[in-house]
């Protein structure tokens, strides 16, 4: 029907517009129920597009009447103006009408595609976990809990005489030297044990008793290899009370050991020094790795240095205001490091700090 309105456009004349404009009428009625009948019919919206052009686009019909209106003598223009400018408009909104629809239709079958079952049991984010001289702390503070007790944190930046004088440590200590130890100045020191925490707690709780505390955290020695870190963690433990003796700390050494590494792990006590307990003894577990048949592990020994220990030295008792001939006590320390490489096996303290995530992932 295109071609015949073209025909018959190109035809018109004046004189003849107004009997014609009757038959223009009825052949653009028609042309408009075909195409509405089309945009009715479409399916998605790239086949809109096509009636979108074939009517509105540059060579469009629409396009094209109406650019053959512009040409018409102004007396013309109403009278065919009128019946072009209807069939434009009802095509127009039909056509908005459907492409509006089939927009939403297409959105909603996204959405349906999309649809969260909010119903099913989620599946478990990955939280991460902790650091293994975080688990290694953590247990052994519980395992001690357990017993009786308490928790006591202190400072890393410590004062010389917390660090060394309170746990009669000589002014000539090789543990004094430069090379050994951290100087901030004069007198303050990075802390080299937590022992400045356990002393601190003996004036804190004197008179009263028992004392019963382990002091977890960090110290610092100026040491760098394989096996020493300059920053490393300890935690030691004191028990000061009436009648505490060498065979309290053996058992609860026994318990300790066997409460981290298992039941069928024994002890070993060997004669040591350390200044600020007296006897004091060098503790080792049984080698787990072979059953003490001799391995690379406990070089041939059987044995693992785990800990040192000792009888609180009474100078040690005494600075803190307790009497040594009423009161005695038990004391022992362990680096974290050392027992989180024996418990699972990691043969360089530096992995331990690197925070790689392959190594860490493994625990
Ligand atoms: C160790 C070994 C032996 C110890 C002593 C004290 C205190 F404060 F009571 F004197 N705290 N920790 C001690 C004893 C630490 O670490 C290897």
């Amino acid at each position: 029907m295109i071609k015949e309105i073209n025909t018959l456009l190109e035809e018109l004349q004046p004189d003849t517009l107004k009997e014609k404009a009757k038959q223009l009428e009825d052949m653009l009625e028609t042309e408009k129920l075909e195409a509405l009948k089309l945009i009715e019919e479409l399916s998605n919206i790239e086949e809109s597009k096509e009636i979108q052009n074939k009517y509105f686009g540059k060579k469009g019909f629409v396009t094209k009447i109406m650019k053959y209106m512009g040409k018409m003598s102004n007396e013309d223009k109403p009278l065919l103006g009128k019946i072009i400018h209807d069939f434009k408009v009802e095509i127009e909104n039909n056509l908005k009408n459907k492409v509006g629809h089939l927009e939403s239709l297409a959105i909603n079958e996204k959405l349906l595609a999309e649809k969260i079952d909010i119903t099913l049991p989620g599946k478990g984010g990955k939280i991460g976990h902790k650091h293994p001289l975080t688990l290694v702390e953590e247990e052994i503070k519980e395992i001690f809990r357990r017993i009786g007790f308490t928790v006591a944190e202190g400072y890393e930046i410590e004062e010389d005489y917390f660090n060394f004088e309170r746990l009669n440590i000589p002014k000539e200590h090789p543990a004094r030297e430069m090379q050994d130890t951290f100087y901030l100045s004069e007198d303050i020191v990075l802390r080299t044990h937590t022992s400045p925490v356990q002393a601190r707690i003996m004036d804190k709780m004197h008179p009263q008793l028992p004392v019963k505390i382990v002091a977890p955290g960090k110290v610092f020695r100026r040491d760098d290899d394989s096996t020493h870190s300059p920053m490393f963690h300890q935690i030691e433990g004191l028990l000061v009370d009436k009648n505490i003796t060498f065979s309290d700390l053996k058992g609860i050494l026994l318990y300790l050991v066997q409460a981290i590494f298992g039941k069928d792990r024994k002890i070993r006590l060997r004669p040591s020094y350390f200044p600020f307990t007296e006897p004091s003894a060098e503790v080792d577990v049984s080698c787990g790795n072979c059953n003490q048949e001799g391995c690379r592990m406990c070089s041939y020994t059987g044995w693992l240095e785990i800990l040192g220990s000792g009888m609180v030295h009474p100078r040690v008792l005494e600075m803190a205001g307790y009497d040594p001939e009423e009161v005695t006590g038990f004391a022992f320390g362990l680096g974290i490091e050392r027992i989180a490489m024996l418990k699972y096996g990691i043969d360089d303290i530096r992995l331990l700090y690197e925070n790689d995530q392959r190594f860490l992932e493994q625990f």
